[in-house]
């Protein structure tokens, strides 16, 4: 029989082990995610905000990671704008060791053909960029240039200035835009961001700051949503696929990898018919890998879930549901 060691004292090694994983943690977060001296996410601006289109079939792309919210607006208002064969999608992995994305070798029109990953992309297409290599990307094939990285610009040149080749609505029609623009604002900073700001919190201050602030909004929009099909009435609007990509992600990854857990979207009356009236429109579904989105969130981002281990739950049937929305 093995003879029993003698333990370390328990309280060296909590010591210890604190210590490190503190030091470490922060200089992760450092990395992963920028932060005030109060402790407050701070997320870098986009660098490309390119506007000048030339409509082409073909000519122009979208680089997308499916997990990602801000990428996911550019596949929605591309399905809801009917553009699937006018702008073409390529799709990016994260590399769960690189903490970057990369490209599928195997994808036939990779730009720069000899570009593995996103970052390499970035400099092949701006060879003095430092700046931080995000999805989306919208690109032209025939400049060879990033036209835009900043997905709330993406969005609406997407509703515009491809109207050749566009079938579906305006998706921010001038007499709505000052709602759309006020809804934006608030909702990006409190919702969008606002659950980043959750799970990149870096104080307990800073934690309890940006959670008041986004459950406050989603209960305000909750009552808004009680009397009107949409954010602006009866027609969908940049608005509301803006809010769409956080609520779908809300449940699965953010209220746990998070820490939004106040509520589940379930729980709110209206938010949760509203969230499923617009997964079951015409080609939303497509654009949705929830489960890409569990795998990323949970297995990719490291300091906050050193395991990597993916939780089982929850399920997503409600999002099948019948929703009775029609009738607002
Ligand atoms: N402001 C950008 C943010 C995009 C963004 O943060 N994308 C993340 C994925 S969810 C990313 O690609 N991160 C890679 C990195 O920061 O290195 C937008 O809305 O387009």
């Amino acid at each position: 029989m093995a003879s029993p060691r003698a333990a370390l004292p328990p309280g060296l090694i909590v010591r210890t082990g604190k210590f490190v994983w503190n030091t470490m943690w922060h200089t992760m977060m450092s990395q992963m995610a920028p932060r005030s001296t109060s402790g407050d996410y701070t997320r870098p601006q986009s660098a490309f905000r390119g506007r000048d289109i030339s409509p082409e079939p073909h000519r122009h792309y979208l680089i997308v990671g499916m997990s990602c919210p801000w990428a996911h607006r550019t596949l929605i208002t591309r399905a809801l704008k009917g553009l699937q064969a006018t702008v073409d999608v390529i799709t990016v992995y994260p590399s769960t060791d690189e903490g970057r994305w990369l490209f599928d070798l195997n994808q036939a029109d990779v730009p720069f053909a000899e570009c593995r990953s996103l970052p390499e992309f970035y400099r092949r297409a701006q060879s003095d960029y430092v700046g931080r290599a995000t999805v989306p990307v919208l690109g032209d094939r025939q400049t060879q240039t990033i036209i835009n990285n900043e997905s709330a610009d993406i969005i609406e040149l997407l509703n515009h200035e491809f109207e050749p080749f566009a079938t579906g609505p305006d998706l921010y029609p001038e007499a709505l835009r000052p709602t759309i623009d006020q809804l934006n604002e608030q909702i990006y900073a409190t919702v969008n961001n606002g659950v980043y700001r959750c799970g990149f919190a870096q104080t307990q201050a800073a934690y309890d700051q940006a959670v008041s602030e986004l459950f406050a909004t989603l209960d305000q929009l909750d009552d808004r949503l009680a009397t009107q099909r949409y954010l602006c009435g009866a027609a969908l609007t940049l608005a509301d696929v803006r809010l769409f990509t956080t609520l779908i992600r809300f449940d699965v990854a953010y209220h746990g990898i998070f820490k939004c857990n106040r509520r589940r979207i379930a729980d709110y009356p209206h938010l949760s018919g509203y969230l499923a009236d617009i997964y079951q429109l015409p080609g939303i579904a497509d654009t949705c890998d929830i489960e890409a989105v569990k795998r990323d969130y949970f297995g990719n981002l490291f300091p906050l879930n050193p395991g990597g281990i993916v939780p089982i739950g929850p399920g997503w049937e409600g999002l099948k549901a019948p929703h009775g929305r029609e009738q607002l």
